[in-house]
């Protein structure tokens, strides 16, 4: 039997008296060189101790919370025998009883620096822990993650994004468990078929803190939801602003309006504004797509079907307008009072809601400077109008007053880039400006 040998903490640089936060082995356990044998934490980095030689643990000689500096025993280790025949010229693996280590800084210990884990906060390539091979992760998530090289290791065995994880340690390190944790709550959240584990909101017993009372969504809140949801964690959203000068549209509106009702039809500004979609969306053939469902390719529609937002009693709904591009500025603010009347009463027809190619949401009836509303997905972009307000805008050397409507265009990144929606917002922003173009006939 060979004799044992302790094992000691490396050259730890400039650091001394260094905590040890999780001891790894115990008394008994055979180990493999490189098997890391404690964790130990200094302000900026974690680092695991590993063992410079396979063998037996015959003792342990630190424990948890204790403080350790280079050349500190970690533990004794009876070598594997073909280890104790030729060991290993393994930096800080102590020579034997005879000559035990001091833990002495004259001591040159070569080579083998500790594995650093992590150092917090900086640059994601520093990473030392290659074990026994293995490649290191390069996703950069996993990099910053606070963990120590162990639980790195399992993390890669069990092909688990540190990144997402949750650290449960101490100042949220990672931990073993926590990476066994979040392996078991993916197979649960799959099992169950939930959305490829998402982090979990906390639950909250609200009657601990107050009188409460519970009343369910209503049925298109149940369904809006979901939807809603899947956009928001499907699409990659961008939301462009900008203002459209509708000072004359505006005031061609208001003359125009007493005329319009004798004739039964609420000319009011949505009316224009969808008229301006159908031109603009013409221009952009992009903002009329969709993804196909490989995500591959896009679909490009010939038709030009708008959805607008309705807010109801009952929840939000999106009745869609067919053909606005085929119609005029009267035509759509007739369909547009008879779909908004339906949808308040509750009675669209699933067919109303159908076939969307674009929606506009216009909180502007009710107030606000901007929103970023939720793509109705797989439409690719979505128009938030918000309140139009009269602001001094420098004109000529002068400021002027004129009344600016505030645009949010809310867009799927995968399909438009952040240049084609600024066109797309400036040129509906003329569009708007030009009232003139607004009430040609369609022929
Ligand atoms: N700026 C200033 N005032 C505006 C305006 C704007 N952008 N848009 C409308 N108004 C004012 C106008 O003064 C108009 O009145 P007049 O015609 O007499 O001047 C009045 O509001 C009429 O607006 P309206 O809201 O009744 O009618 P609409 O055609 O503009 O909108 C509808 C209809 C169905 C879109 C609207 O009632 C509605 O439901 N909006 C809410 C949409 C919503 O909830 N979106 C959020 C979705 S995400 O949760």
């Amino acid at each position: 039997m060979a004799p044992s040998i302790p094992v000691t903490v490396p050259d730890l640089g400039e650091f001394k008296s260094v905590e040890v936060v999780d001891v790894l082995v115990r008394e008994g356990d055979v180990i493999e060189k490189d098997t890391p044998l404690a964790t130990l934490e200094t302000e900026k980095a974690t680092m695991d101790v590993p063992s410079t030689a396979a063998g037996r643990v015959t003792r342990v000689l630190i424990k948890k919370g204790d403080k350790v500096s280079s050349g500190s025993a970690v533990v004794e280790l009876e070598p594997a025998a073909e280890t104790a025949a030729a060991p290993a010229p393994a930096a800080h693996v102590a020579p034997p009883a005879a000559a035990p280590a001091p833990a002495s800084a004259s001591a040159p210990v070569p080579a083998a620096a500790p594995t650093v884990a992590i150092a917090r906060g900086g640059p994601p390539a520093v990473r030392s822990e290659i074990v026994a091979g293995r490649a290191p992760v390069e996703d950069i998530g996993f990099a910053r993650a606070y963990a120590g090289p162990s639980v790195r290791l399992l993390a890669r065995e069990l092909g688990v994004d540190l990144g997402r994880v949750r650290g449960s340690g101490v100042k949220g390190r990672i931990t073993h468990d926590d990476v066994k944790g979040w392996v078991k709550q993916a197979l649960a959240s799959a099992a169950a078929g939930d959305s490829a584990s998402l982090p979990r909101v906390p639950e909250v017993d609200y009657a601990k803190f107050g009188p409460v009372e519970v009343r369910p969504l209503t049925r298109i809140q149940r369904i809006s939801g979901p939807r809603l949801h899947a956009s928001w964690v499907n699409l990659p959203h961008v939301t462009q602003f900008d203002e459209a000068d509708i000072t004359l549209l505006e005031e061609t509106r208001g003359k125009l309006k007493q005329k319009a009702l004798l004739e039964g039809i609420k000319l009011t500004p949505l009316a224009f504004i969808l008229r301006a979609c159908a031109k603009v969306l013409s221009q952009f053939p992009r903002f009329n797509s969709s993804l196909d469902a490989a995500g591959e390719n896009l679909v490009y529609k010939k038709y030009l079907h708008l959805g607008f937002a309705a807010d109801t009693p009952n929840g939000l709904v999106v009745p869609v307008l067919r053909d606005v591009d085929r119609k005029d500025v009267y035509e759509i603010a007739r369909d547009l009072a008879v779909l908004s009347d339906k949808a308040r009463a509750g009675k669209l027809s699933a067919a109303e809601m159908q076939g969307g190619c674009f929606t506009v949401s216009s909180l502007g009836g009710i107030g606000g400077t901007a929103f970023t509303p939720i793509i109705n997905a797989p439409e690719v972009a979505i128009l938030g109008v918000s309140r139009s307000a009269m602001k001094p805008v420098y004109v000529d050397g002068q400021f002027v007053p004129r009344l600016l409507l505030p645009l949010s265009l809310s867009y799927d990144h995968r399909v438009i880039d952040g240049a084609e929606a600024a066109r797309f917002t400036t040129a509906l922003a003329s569009a708007l400006a030009d009232v003139r173009g607004l009430l040609e006939a369609v022929l």
